[in-house]
Protein backbone atom coordinates (compact mmCIF):
# COMPACT_ATOMS: atom_id res chain seq x y z
CA UNK A 1 0.00 0.00 0.00
CA UNK A 2 2.51 2.23 0.76
CA UNK A 3 5.05 1.60 -2.48
CA UNK A 4 1.32 1.92 -4.64
CA UNK A 5 1.09 5.64 -2.30
CA UNK A 6 4.57 6.47 -3.16
CA UNK A 7 3.69 5.37 -6.85
CA UNK A 8 1.12 7.70 -7.55
CA UNK A 9 2.63 10.81 -5.76
CA UNK A 10 5.55 10.25 -8.06
CA UNK A 11 3.24 9.84 -10.95
CA UNK A 12 1.41 13.08 -9.87
CA UNK A 13 4.87 14.82 -9.73
CA UNK A 14 5.84 14.28 -12.88
CA UNK A 15 3.39 16.58 -14.92
CA UNK A 16 1.68 18.37 -12.11
CA UNK A 17 -1.16 20.84 -12.97
CA UNK A 18 -3.20 22.50 -10.86
CA UNK A 19 -6.42 23.89 -9.38
CA UNK A 20 -7.04 27.49 -7.63
CA UNK A 21 -9.51 26.17 -5.04
CA UNK A 22 -9.21 29.76 -2.67
CA UNK A 23 -9.16 33.17 -2.75
CA UNK A 24 -7.25 35.65 -0.40
CA UNK A 25 -8.04 39.34 -0.03
CA UNK A 26 -5.73 40.73 1.96
CA UNK A 27 -3.90 38.25 3.13
CA UNK A 28 -6.95 36.46 4.54
CA UNK A 29 -8.11 33.59 3.04
CA UNK A 30 -11.60 32.17 1.80
CA UNK A 31 -12.42 29.51 5.00
CA UNK A 32 -12.35 26.40 3.30
CA UNK A 33 -11.52 25.40 -0.25
CA UNK A 34 -14.69 25.98 -2.41
CA UNK A 35 -16.33 28.28 0.01
CA UNK A 36 -16.75 31.30 -2.05
CA UNK A 37 -14.90 29.41 -5.02
CA UNK A 38 -16.56 27.81 -7.56
CA UNK A 39 -15.24 23.76 -7.30
CA UNK A 40 -14.20 22.99 -10.69
CA UNK A 41 -14.76 20.11 -13.19
CA UNK A 42 -11.28 19.65 -12.80
CA UNK A 43 -10.79 19.36 -8.97
CA UNK A 44 -9.56 15.39 -9.36
CA UNK A 45 -7.86 15.61 -12.60
CA UNK A 46 -6.20 18.56 -12.54
CA UNK A 47 -6.43 19.37 -16.23
CA UNK A 48 -6.24 22.29 -17.98
CA UNK A 49 -8.87 23.61 -20.93
CA UNK A 50 -7.37 23.23 -24.53
CA UNK A 51 -9.61 24.78 -26.61
CA UNK A 52 -10.46 27.90 -25.01
CA UNK A 53 -14.00 28.53 -27.36
CA UNK A 54 -15.69 25.71 -25.10
CA UNK A 55 -18.21 27.00 -22.53
CA UNK A 56 -16.00 26.01 -19.44
CA UNK A 57 -13.88 28.14 -20.36
CA UNK A 58 -15.94 30.96 -18.66
CA UNK A 59 -15.87 29.20 -14.87
CA UNK A 60 -14.62 25.62 -15.45
CA UNK A 61 -17.61 25.12 -12.57
CA UNK A 62 -19.61 22.16 -11.83
CA UNK A 63 -20.94 23.35 -9.04
CA UNK A 64 -21.42 26.93 -7.41
CA UNK A 65 -20.24 28.06 -3.94
CA UNK A 66 -22.47 28.45 -0.61
CA UNK A 67 -20.60 31.85 0.24
CA UNK A 68 -20.06 35.63 -1.02
CA UNK A 69 -16.69 37.03 0.03
CA UNK A 70 -16.68 41.12 1.21
CA UNK A 71 -13.66 42.31 -0.78
CA UNK A 72 -12.94 46.23 -0.09
CA UNK A 73 -12.27 47.93 -3.57
CA UNK A 74 -8.30 48.43 -3.84
CA UNK A 75 -7.78 45.43 -2.34
CA UNK A 76 -4.99 43.21 -2.79
CA UNK A 77 -5.91 39.47 -4.17
CA UNK A 78 -4.21 36.24 -5.08
CA UNK A 79 -5.23 32.45 -5.28
CA UNK A 80 -3.77 29.56 -3.55
CA UNK A 81 -3.19 26.77 -6.01
CA UNK A 82 -3.25 23.44 -5.19
CA UNK A 83 0.06 22.45 -6.99
CA UNK A 84 2.99 24.85 -7.95
CA UNK A 85 2.26 26.58 -10.97
CA UNK A 86 5.20 24.94 -12.68
CA UNK A 87 4.13 26.40 -15.99
CA UNK A 88 5.44 29.15 -18.28
CA UNK A 89 2.32 31.78 -18.94
CA UNK A 90 0.85 34.69 -17.80
CA UNK A 91 -2.11 35.17 -15.09
CA UNK A 92 -5.00 37.41 -15.92
CA UNK A 93 -8.01 38.44 -13.63
CA UNK A 94 -11.13 39.49 -14.97
CA UNK A 95 -14.61 40.66 -13.00
CA UNK A 96 -18.15 40.44 -14.15
CA UNK A 97 -20.57 42.94 -12.03
CA UNK A 98 -23.98 40.43 -11.29
CA UNK A 99 -27.22 41.84 -12.41
CA UNK A 100 -29.93 43.93 -10.12
CA UNK A 101 -32.01 41.41 -9.05
CA UNK A 102 -29.47 38.34 -9.19
CA UNK A 103 -26.82 37.04 -7.11
CA UNK A 104 -23.42 35.84 -7.30
CA UNK A 105 -24.31 32.21 -5.80
CA UNK A 106 -26.47 31.62 -9.05
CA UNK A 107 -25.81 34.05 -11.41
CA UNK A 108 -23.85 32.18 -14.61
CA UNK A 109 -22.04 35.34 -15.83
CA UNK A 110 -23.22 35.31 -19.11
CA UNK A 111 -22.81 38.20 -21.90
CA UNK A 112 -20.72 40.87 -22.47
CA UNK A 113 -20.19 41.36 -18.84
CA UNK A 114 -16.22 40.37 -18.27
CA UNK A 115 -13.61 43.14 -17.76
CA UNK A 116 -9.82 42.51 -17.25
CA UNK A 117 -8.32 44.09 -14.45
CA UNK A 118 -4.89 42.74 -14.00
CA UNK A 119 -2.57 40.86 -16.83
CA UNK A 120 1.18 39.69 -16.64
CA UNK A 121 4.29 39.41 -19.02
CA UNK A 122 7.45 37.65 -18.78
CA UNK A 123 10.62 38.70 -18.39
CA UNK A 124 13.44 37.70 -20.93
CA UNK A 125 17.21 38.02 -19.75
CA UNK A 126 19.57 38.37 -22.21
CA UNK A 127 20.53 34.91 -22.78
CA UNK A 128 17.00 34.85 -23.21
CA UNK A 129 15.99 32.69 -19.95
CA UNK A 130 12.49 33.69 -19.38
CA UNK A 131 10.16 34.13 -16.02
CA UNK A 132 7.09 34.55 -15.63
CA UNK A 133 5.79 36.47 -12.43
CA UNK A 134 4.30 33.41 -10.19
CA UNK A 135 6.06 31.25 -11.68
CA UNK A 136 7.17 27.89 -9.88
CA UNK A 137 5.04 29.24 -6.53
CA UNK A 138 2.00 27.95 -5.13
CA UNK A 139 0.18 31.12 -5.32
CA UNK A 140 -1.08 33.37 -8.54
CA UNK A 141 0.04 36.82 -8.31
CA UNK A 142 -1.51 39.48 -6.72
CA UNK A 143 -4.01 42.18 -8.27
CA UNK A 144 -5.61 45.37 -6.82
CA UNK A 145 -9.11 45.59 -6.89
CA UNK A 146 -9.51 49.03 -8.96
CA UNK A 147 -10.46 51.42 -6.15
CA UNK A 148 -12.89 53.02 -8.62
CA UNK A 149 -15.02 49.68 -9.12
CA UNK A 150 -18.77 50.30 -8.37
CA UNK A 151 -20.11 48.34 -4.90
CA UNK A 152 -22.18 45.04 -5.38
CA UNK A 153 -21.59 41.72 -6.31
CA UNK A 154 -19.52 40.64 -8.90
CA UNK A 155 -18.09 37.09 -10.16
CA UNK A 156 -14.27 37.08 -10.14
CA UNK A 157 -12.60 34.75 -12.85
CA UNK A 158 -8.66 33.93 -12.09
CA UNK A 159 -6.96 32.43 -14.81
CA UNK A 160 -3.10 30.68 -15.78
CA UNK A 161 -2.21 29.97 -18.77
CA UNK A 162 -0.16 27.33 -19.40
CA UNK A 163 1.82 28.01 -22.55
CA UNK A 164 5.34 25.18 -23.04
CA UNK A 165 3.52 23.67 -26.05
CA UNK A 166 1.52 26.56 -27.63
CA UNK A 167 3.21 26.91 -30.57
CA UNK A 168 0.39 23.89 -31.55
CA UNK A 169 -2.86 24.76 -32.07
CA UNK A 170 -4.94 24.49 -28.80
CA UNK A 171 -2.05 23.00 -26.68
CA UNK A 172 -2.40 26.38 -24.55
CA UNK A 173 -3.72 24.83 -21.10
CA UNK A 174 -6.03 26.97 -19.49
CA UNK A 175 -6.59 27.13 -15.61
CA UNK A 176 -9.03 28.98 -13.81
CA UNK A 177 -11.60 29.62 -10.97
CA UNK A 178 -14.35 31.99 -10.52
CA UNK A 179 -15.21 33.70 -7.16
CA UNK A 180 -18.57 34.78 -5.44
CA UNK A 181 -17.71 38.03 -4.50
CA UNK A 182 -19.43 41.83 -2.76
CA UNK A 183 -17.15 44.68 -3.41
CA UNK A 184 -17.91 47.41 -1.23
CA UNK A 185 -16.19 51.06 -0.62
CA UNK A 186 -16.18 51.08 -4.46
CA UNK A 187 -16.35 53.87 -6.86
CA UNK A 188 -17.50 55.53 -9.98
CA UNK A 189 -15.79 53.92 -12.62
CA UNK A 190 -16.95 52.70 -15.96
CA UNK A 191 -15.16 49.62 -16.26
CA UNK A 192 -14.64 48.00 -19.69
CA UNK A 193 -14.21 46.55 -22.43
CA UNK A 194 -16.69 44.29 -22.02
CA UNK A 195 -16.18 40.41 -23.66
CA UNK A 196 -17.98 37.45 -23.37
CA UNK A 197 -17.00 33.95 -22.32
CA UNK A 198 -16.86 31.99 -24.44
CA UNK A 199 -16.08 34.44 -27.04
CA UNK A 200 -13.53 36.46 -25.57
CA UNK A 201 -10.59 33.73 -27.11
CA UNK A 202 -9.89 32.36 -30.53
CA UNK A 203 -7.44 29.21 -30.36
CA UNK A 204 -5.06 30.81 -33.17
CA UNK A 205 -4.63 34.82 -30.61
CA UNK A 206 -1.45 35.48 -30.99
CA UNK A 207 -1.67 34.97 -26.78
CA UNK A 208 -2.69 31.66 -27.23
CA UNK A 209 -1.06 29.65 -30.12
CA UNK A 210 2.24 30.70 -29.80
CA UNK A 211 5.85 30.25 -29.76
CA UNK A 212 7.17 31.92 -26.31
CA UNK A 213 10.82 30.62 -26.82
CA UNK A 214 11.05 33.02 -29.81
CA UNK A 215 9.88 36.25 -27.69
CA UNK A 216 12.69 38.81 -27.86
CA UNK A 217 11.55 40.63 -25.41
CA UNK A 218 8.61 40.33 -22.36
CA UNK A 219 6.28 43.01 -24.33
CA UNK A 220 6.47 41.43 -27.61
CA UNK A 221 3.74 38.72 -25.50
CA UNK A 222 0.58 39.78 -26.44
CA UNK A 223 -2.47 38.24 -23.91
CA UNK A 224 -5.32 37.21 -25.07
CA UNK A 225 -8.49 39.01 -24.14
CA UNK A 226 -9.26 42.54 -23.81
CA UNK A 227 -7.21 45.49 -22.36
CA UNK A 228 -6.86 46.07 -18.71
CA UNK A 229 -8.79 48.34 -17.36
CA UNK A 230 -7.04 50.66 -15.61
CA UNK A 231 -9.45 52.10 -13.10
C1 LIG B 1 0.64 39.46 -1.86
O1 LIG B 1 -0.32 39.94 -0.98
C2 LIG B 1 -0.27 39.36 0.32
C3 LIG B 1 -1.41 39.94 1.11
O2 LIG B 1 -2.64 39.52 0.59
C4 LIG B 1 1.08 39.65 0.97
O3 LIG B 1 1.15 38.97 2.20
C5 LIG B 1 2.18 39.17 0.05
O4 LIG B 1 3.44 39.55 0.57
C6 LIG B 1 2.03 39.74 -1.33
N1 LIG B 1 3.04 39.17 -2.22
C7 LIG B 1 3.83 39.89 -2.97
C8 LIG B 1 4.79 39.12 -3.83
O5 LIG B 1 3.81 41.11 -3.01
CU1 LIG C 1 1.85 20.21 -17.95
Amino acid sequence: MKFLTTLLVTAAAADAHYTFPRLVVNGKAEDRDWSVTRRTRNEQSKQGIENPTVGDIRCYSNQNAGGIMQVPAGSTIHYISTQQVNHPGPTQYYLAKVPSGQSAKTWDGSGAVWFKIFTTYPSVDKNKQQTWPGQNLYVLPNATIPASTPSGEYLLRAEHIALHMASQANKAQFYLSCSQIEITGGGNGKPGPLVSFPGAYRSNDPGIQVNIYSLASGSDYKPPGPAVWQG
